[in-house]
């Protein structure tokens, strides 16, 4: 059931999506224009895998929605919404583009947002963190034993965190951090996050990537994950007040998590 009127517009301060994936025909691009279409916002975050640059190499597929949600974006933009797109892994190719402002569009590697109650949040994709998570199971099965492993790994990760302009990044002491906590590839992902964040210094982190939508508090850093638009049909919005709350916006519209308080994390479908 909506909690909206069904035509009015939805007025929120911030808006992040990711994991749309224009040009692989699991996009929900119907879903997407409608939310785009409804949703009224100053500041529109596109965090990740927008368009699907792998999907389109392997065989060419544009529909007329598509494009719509591309000149939806891009009206907004023109229209004096603030648009912020951080490329992920599927638009990796966006990233030289760091800095640039193509068509009122401003592109960056990452971004740091500062909610309305003067929170700062960290805005990436997540598949920096990958490499983090696919070493744990691993490091599990290879125990006490696996120091030289790890250092490997760890030149590995920082030669390719180099090539981002990321500082260094000890992961032997990131896994010591988390290795008690035998658990699954989110929580993983969570708290490679959540660590992340601790590190740089911010309230809290915004990512996508794993399409799985969630807010959780973790270790006293806010872990936002705005899902995906493939599976889940999820949004991260902000209001006035800064609060930040998860919607998911099919034929109906539910909100998942509604202000980012909760310690429960909303958590949906599967990781891809
Ligand atoms: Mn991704």
């Amino acid at each position: 059931m909506s909690p909206f009127p069904p035509q009015a517009p939805l007025r929120v301060r911030t808006v992040f999506i990711s994991d749309v994936h224009l040009g692989f025909n699991g996009c929900r691009a119907g879903f997407l224009l409608d939310f785009l279409r409804r949703v009224e916002c100053e500041t529109l975050y596109l965090v990740g895998d927008i368009i699907d640059l792998w999907s389109l190499e392997r065989s060419f597929y544009w529909p007329q929605q598509h494009n719509d949600v591309v000149r939806t974006v891009l009206a907004k933009a023109r229209d004096g919404t603030r648009v912020v797109y951080v490329p992920g892994n599927h638009d990796r190719a966006f990233r030289d583009y760091d800095g640039w402002v193509l068509g009122n569009v401003e592109i960056r590697r990452e971004a740091l947002h500062q909610v309305a109650d003067g929170r700062r949040f960290l805005v990436l994709h997540g598949d920096e963190f990958d490499s983090v998570i696919r070493a744990s199971p691993l490091l599990e099965s290879l125990g006490n034993g696996a120091y030289g492993f790890v250092l490997q790994l760890n030149r590995w990760f920082n030669d390719v965190r180099q090539r981002f302009g990321y500082p260094y990044w000890s992961v032997a002491a990131f896994l010591k951090h988390r290795v008690r906590n035998a658990v699954g590839y989110i929580s993983n992902f969570e708290r490679a996050v959540a660590f992340e964040a601790r590190r740089r210094g911010v309230d809290g982190m915004i990512c996508g990537h794993i399409h799985r939508a969630g807010i959780a508090e973790i270790e006293g850093v806010v872990y936002c994950n705005d899902g995906d638009w493939v599976e889940n049909c999820t949004a991260l919005v902000e209001d006035a007040q800064g609060r930040l709350s998860l919607l998911r916006w099919t034929e109906s519209v539910e909100v998942l998590s509604a202000g980012d308080a909760c310690a429960t994390g909303v958590t949906l479908g599967h990781a891809a």
